[in-house]
């Protein structure tokens, strides 16, 4: 057993913890390999290098699970739209070709993706893993969708007119389910002993769209972890109701973001939660941030509950503030 598969089944009274974006640009030795990588998805396909960054948080703090360095946009690349990462503006898209997307294959698509479970398969042996689990990780299919139909990151209402196609919307969701299941499988086959499903732009639709775009093609993916016996954490950002998220799409942990009240949660929500904490608590003081923390600890402290953010660790937090935080949670009872 790990200490996380022991936090989600309440078996063990210690405090566990892993963040979202653990590996990544608030890290010198990341910004390091970055600056001579300046291809963002060449460096994902990089499985010797991805690796070796999955690795550098579990060198440097006592956290309890690795995230294979890795990109919810891969998935897009893979699937023959060109994805590149420029400084400072995020992710850009070109125009989708759908009939293009419709041709590719699963041999190709795998071809495309076998780098990263190399990566996995390299990482799970390595002496820091030891005992702890592997998250591999899908991009939930409205969020993926999201940026291939609006090329770029959204805005609140700025989603172009692509969106009013439904019928381009219904059948790229349908290619991205079965898409993204022949990703966790490999992941899972590959040595991912935890499967994350980021909905980063949940928080976009309104609720009558819910069940066609989010609950519908999530539970598909969710029955689908489940089918493997692996569990399957789900992070909606910024969904409405999460509590109805739970009851519907009935994942093995919820992850949730700064925006919703944990005692909430905790009053009304029966399985495993993560996360909540705002990332921002990692930039200020000490103090503040132990104030923070201690809430949600003290509220889930009867719960199964895995320590986290409600977001990813900021490119400009200090690693020192994360190697505070990962003691405090460590060390408090
Ligand atoms: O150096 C750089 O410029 C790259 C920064 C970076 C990193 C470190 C990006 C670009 N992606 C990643 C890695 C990454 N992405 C991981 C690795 C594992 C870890 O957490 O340590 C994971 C799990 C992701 C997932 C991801 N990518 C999400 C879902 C989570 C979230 O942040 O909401 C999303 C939306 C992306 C897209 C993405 N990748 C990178 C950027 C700048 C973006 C766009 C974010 C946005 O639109 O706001």
């Amino acid at each position: 057993m790990t200490v996380l598969l022991d936090c989600i089944n309440k078996k063990i009274n210690t405090n566990c913890i892993w963040l979202m974006r653990q590996a990544g640009r608030y890290l010198p030795e990341f910004r390091k390999i970055r600056s001579v990588n300046q291809d963002f998805i060449k460096l994902c396909l990089n499985a010797n290098l991805s690796s070796e960054i999955t690795i550098q948080p579990l060198k440097r703090f006592d956290i309890d699970a690795a995230i294979i360095f890795s990109d919810i946009l891969l998935v897009p690349h893979s699937l023959g739209q060109t994805v590149n990462f420029k400084k400072d503006f995020g992710p850009q898209l070109d125009e989708i070709d759908f009939n293009k997307v419709s041709s590719i294959d699963e041999t190709y698509f795998v071809d495309k993706l076998k780098p990263v479970y190399n990566a996995i398969k390299k990482t799970k042996d390595k002496e820091e893993l030891k005992d702890k689990d592997l998250i591999g990780f899908v991009g939930a299919p409205w969020t993926i969708l999201v940026y291939m139909l609006n090329q770029k990151s959204p805005k609140k209402e700025n989603l172009n007119h692509k969106f009013k196609d439904k019928k381009l919307v219904e059948d790229l969701l349908k290619i991205l389910v079965k898409f993204l299941k022949i990703h966790i499988e490999n992941q899972i086959n590959s040595g991912a002993t935890i499967i994350q499903i980021f909905d980063s732009w949940a928080g976009l639709l309104k609720e009558k769209d819910y069940d066609k775009y989010i609950y519908n093609p999530t539970i598909d993916l969710v029955n689908f972890v489940k089918s493997k016996n692996i569990p399957v954490i789900c992070f909606p950002k910024g969904i409405n109701d999460y509590k109805n998220y739970v009851s519907l799409v009935k994942p093995d942990v919820i992850s949730i973001d700064y925006d919703v009240d944990p005692k909430k949660i905790s009053d009304s929500i029966d399985i495993a939660v993560q996360g909540g904490l705002n990332p921002n608590f990692l930039i200020g003081s000490k103090d503040e941030l132990k104030t923070n923390v201690r809430k949600y600890l003290d509220i889930f402290r009867d719960k199964s509950y895995i320590f986290n953010l409600g977001h990813g660790v900021l490119p400009n937090t200090n690693p020192s503030m994360v190697d505070y935080l990962v003691k405090f949670v460590k060390n408090y009872s």
